[in-house]
């Protein structure tokens, strides 16, 4: 079938794709309730790349009917993790093809011997293509890097109760034309250069391409009669806050639903009974932004408790924040209020773990923002951890989220094969992200070839699906270059990147103020929407200095940001609703002539300590917040 094109070179799959475009099933985040157990599977697995010719012997061979460890020589590799920069080996870091994981675990007794026990095998993410067995069974298979996906496994378990069971993953990072983000395979076959059977990996988009399993894996339990999912849509009028939620329930004909909504103090503020209904709360605490309130990122918690008809009962609390999104001609509102982004990019990567997922990374780099005063962050280029999204909700950082639709800028990749991916993409995303306070806005795809005929047509289906998901604005990151961009009109706030002074006029910080007037100008003049400075930015090497300052310093680099600053400070009196710098930290990139051992236009090093350009963000982010927002009491203008 046309979808698993990609893996014809490394595999020879013969299991039946079904494509739909649209989800059946929910992907509530894994959460313990007096219904819900969770045994996490993290820490060493067992590993082995396939280093075969045609990358296929995983597969030739069924490596998945026995232990990995028969099949070959295997290593530890951590869980979460990229796989490529643990082991010391550069044919580990650039392996491109079929990687397999694998782990035996005990399932608890109980949880076989009550057959009413659902099992579900759930993995946070693996980029880019997974296939799942367990013990030597196909239970599921997953396309897409960041987004999690799930296996009912009970029955296959329970066929082997007595054994520990053997869960075994692989993971393939080839990316294709028609992958998100798209890339291709190029052979090389001049022998009097390369050896037979080279081949690379060539990607339009600047950053590694880290693979392996990056998120958590675990398993966990829910009644047979279970919630499926859950959605709620907030507003408020006056001091009442409204929560209209629908809950969808698998196992269950004639399901009772009750539904509470609790404040942080524990007091039950409103309650409902029913799939669908609304909770009304009284003096209600609003969701707000970090340094826009007192009391921001105010979460209730709202328990939905099931009872079938069977008796089965099931739980669960979903974090529930109340707020409003609104955009107008030229302001973005939270709560009614205009809110100014002033924010960072990211990536998710580290030393060692590549985009392997790690908590104390993400707390110091939340630290981090607060420190700088920063209040929003966009998920360049891809999905984060839903626990990212979690802790963005509990302090009231405002969040953009990204699809992985970066780098489409060959023509074929706007074929209908790539569309239907997309809209599947954008699904997943929506239905793992909808009910996150934090997130305001979606974003389909960073600055593809949106000149060429075809982008057009494809991203007037992709935002107006996507529209038809969420109510959410809807942008689209555009390269500040395009000027036919053929995705503008159909997005709600326009976010354009532009790097004057450095991909354009490189050293000429003289052109930024002039240049940066006319990129606002002519899109505003075009479109009448908000717009975002959604990148802006200089590499610099930490350590190097110079004054007048020169390109690669973190001269150069303050100097880009003063620039462009003084530009938004008279633009967003106007229309100009947000800055967000690229970027946060440093993170790693292929290797090239254009790169000093990855992207420096951090303003943190990659070991997350600051350079120049951080403690300028931060006067500038701590003065922002206070001319616009309801400086919190707790919070101190640090910079006086
Ligand atoms: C932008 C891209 C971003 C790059 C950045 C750069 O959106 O992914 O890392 O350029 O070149 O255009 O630093």
């Amino acid at each position: 079938d046309s979808r698993a094109m990609w893996l014809v070179n490394f595999t020879c799959l013969t299991v039946v794709w079904t494509w739909c475009h649209c989800l059946h099933a929910g992907m509530l985040f894994p959460r313990e309730s007096p219904t819900r157990e969770i045994k996490e599977l993290n820490g060493l697995w067992t590993f082995r790349a396939d280093f075969s010719q045609n990358r296929n012997a995983g597969f030739e061979k069924a490596w998945f009917k026995r232990p990995l460890s028969e099949t070959g020589p295997v290593i530890d590799m951590p869980v979460p993790s990229s796989f490529n920069d643990v082991p010391q080996d550069a044919q580990m870091r650039d392996f491109i093809g079929w990687v397999w994981y694998e782990r035996e675990v005990w399932v608890p007794m109980r949880w076989l011997q009550d057959q009413s026990t659902r099992i579900v095998l759930r993995v946070g993410s693996a980029h880019y293509y997974s296939v799942v067995w367990v013990n030597g069974v196909l239970v599921t298979e997953h396309e897409g890097g960041h987004l999690p996906f799930e296996a009912e496994v009970g029955a296959v378990i329970r066929k082997d109760a007595g054994i520990p069971c053997r869960i075994t993953i692989a993971v393939n990072n080839t990316l294709s034309l028609n992958t998100l983000p798209p890339g291709t395979i190029q052979y090389m076959t001049d022998h009097s250069k390369y050896p037979p059977g080279y081949f690379v990996q060539n990607i339009n988009f600047d950053f590694f391409n880290y693979a392996g399993i990056h998120r958590s894996v675990l398993l966990y339990t829910t009644p047979e009669a279970y919630i499926d999912d859950i959605t709620v849509q907030t507003t408020f009028l006056d001091s009442t806050g409204i929560v209209n939620y629908s809950v969808a329930v698998v196992g269950s004909d004639r399901p009772t639903v009750k539904v509470a909504l609790v404040g942080k103090d524990g007091r039950c503020v409103a309650t409902a009974n029913g799939t669908t209904g609304i909770l009304k709360v009284a003096e209600v605490n609003l969701w707000w932004p970090y340094l826009m309130h007192d009391n921001p990122g105010y979460l209730y918690s709202m328990e939905v408790r099931l009872t079938a008809e069977s008796g089965d009962k099931d739980s669960y609390a979903l974090p529930v924040g109340v707020r409003t999104v609104n955009v107008t001609e030229s302001k973005f509102l939270i709560n009614s209020k205009p809110f100014y982004f002033h924010g960072v990019n990211k990536h998710e990567d580290s030393d060692i773990r590549g985009k392997g997922f790690d908590w104390p990374l993400i707390v110091k780099d939340f630290n981090l923002l607060k420190w700088m005063g920063a209040n929003s962050f966009r998920t360049s280029h891809y999905p984060y951890a839903e626990e990212i999204l979690d802790v963005a909700d509990r302090l009231g950082i405002v969040v953009i989220d990204e699809c992985p639709g970066v780098g489409i800028k060959d023509i074929r990749s706007f074929d209908p094969i790539s569309l239907d991916h997309h809209l599947v993409v954008m699904e997943e995303l929506v239905r793992r992200d909808k009910n996150h306070p934090s997130v305001v806005m979606w974003s389909v795809a960073n600055e593809p070839a949106a000149e060429m005929p075809p982008a057009g047509p494809y991203f007037k289906q992709l935002i107006s699906h996507t529209k038809s998901l969420d109510s959410r604005p809807v942008t689209f990151i555009t390269d500040s270059n395009y000027s036919r961009d053929q995705g503008a009109p159909y997005v709600d706030v326009i976010c354009v990147n532009s790097y004057f002074s450095w991909y354009h006029d490189p050293g000429h910080l003289e052109v930024i103020s002039i240049q940066l007037h006319s990129q606002f100008d002519d899109w505003y003049r075009k479109y009448q929407k908000p717009i975002i400075q959604s990148e802006y930015g200089a590499d610099a090497v930490p350590g190097l200095h110079s004054d007048p300052p020169t390109m690669f310093t973190e001269e150069y680099q303050k100097t880009v940001l003063q620039n462009y600053h003084k530009v938004f400070d008279q633009k967003r009196k106007e229309f100009v609703v947000g800055e967000l710098i690229w970027n946060f930290a440093d993170f790693m990139t292929a290797q090239g002539i254009t790169r000093v051992v990855g992207n420096k236009k951090g303003m943190f090093t990659r070991q997350r300590q600051p350079k120049t350009g951080a403690f300028l963000l931060r006067e500038r982010y701590w003065r922002i917040a206070n001319e616009t927002g309801v400086l919190p009491t707790w919070a101190k203008y640090p910079c006086q």
